[in-house]
């Protein structure tokens, strides 16, 4: 079979998941490299792509809502263990292109895929030796100095659930002033700048909280680092 590479695009609900799929897939198609898209959110219901695999074909949210009397959020659980009941076809399906990428876009809620089972599993069902996480920070939730630590807190619990190498990735950055910019990615490089800012907060229970939990990142080390995105930058 051919040594493909799975690039799983995770974040919260709306951080830019499957606007990057999209920017990513029309890069690749700028450089020559052959990729496909993999939508594997069953509730999605405008993507700014054509998959080229998609869940939507398996299984579809708003018939899992009416077959079970659920609302959205309960059908979305559903949703999210079935998914592990169709990977098999799911990897038939992408093995059919034979291609050197496969873009993959997660659910909008993060927890669907990061802390239910069913996502581990299709990491590791379909290549966990050939497969990487793109983390997506929001850029609105990253902006001050607690939400970039509790953004980067979402990350390294993706990464100690998936298991997998990770990047982290400054959504929407093209929304951030020039200085808002450098900010956070001074905060990634230089964590002690960022320890200094939160440390410099009014004392509080919150502070404390920031103070421990940066620790924690700090011993994880290149969990930091960031690459900034905006829509175009790929393109460019
Ligand atoms: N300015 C700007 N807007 C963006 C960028 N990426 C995404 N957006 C916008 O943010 C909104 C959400 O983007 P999506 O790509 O749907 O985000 P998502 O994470 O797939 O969302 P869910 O799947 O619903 O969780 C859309 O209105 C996008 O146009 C970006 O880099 N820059
Ligand atoms: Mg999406």
């Amino acid at each position: 079979m051919k040594e493909e590479i799975f690039v799983y695009f995770i974040g919260t609900a709306g951080s830019g998941k499957s606007t990057l799929t999209d920017t990513f897939k029309r890069w690749t198609e700028l450089r020559g490299v052959d990729a496909i898209t993999v939508n594997l959110d069953p509730g999605a219901e405008n993507l700014p792509y054509e998959p080229d695999v998609d869940i939507r074909d398996w299984i579809s949210l708003r018939e899992v809502m009416d077959s079970h009397g659920l609302g959205p959020n309960g059908a979305q659980i559903a949703c999210a263990d079935m998914l592990a009941l169709n990977t098999s076809d799911i990897k038939k399906s992408i093995e059919s292109f034979k291609t050197d990428y496969i873009l993959m876009d997660t659910p909008g809620q993060l927890e669907l895929f990061v802390f239910r089972e069913s996502g581990k599993y299709i990491v590791k069902f379909l290549n966990p030796q050939r497969s990487i996480t793109a983390y997506l920070l929001d850029y609105a939730l990253a902006k001050t100095a607690s939400g970039f630590v509790s953004q980067l807190l979402l990350s390294i619990n993706t990464s100690f659930r998936l298991n997998q190498p990770q990047i982290n990735i400054l959504s929407k950055a093209d929304l951030l002033s020039e200085e808002e910019r450098e900010q956070v990615i001074r905060w990634s490089k230089d964590s002690d700048e960022l320890y200094n800012v939160i440390t410099n907060e009014e004392a509080s229970v919150r502070r404390e909280m920031s103070e421990g939990i940066l620790q924690i990142i700090q011993s994880f080390g290149s969990h930091a680092m960031l690459s900034p995105t905006g829509k175009e930058d790929f393109l460019a």
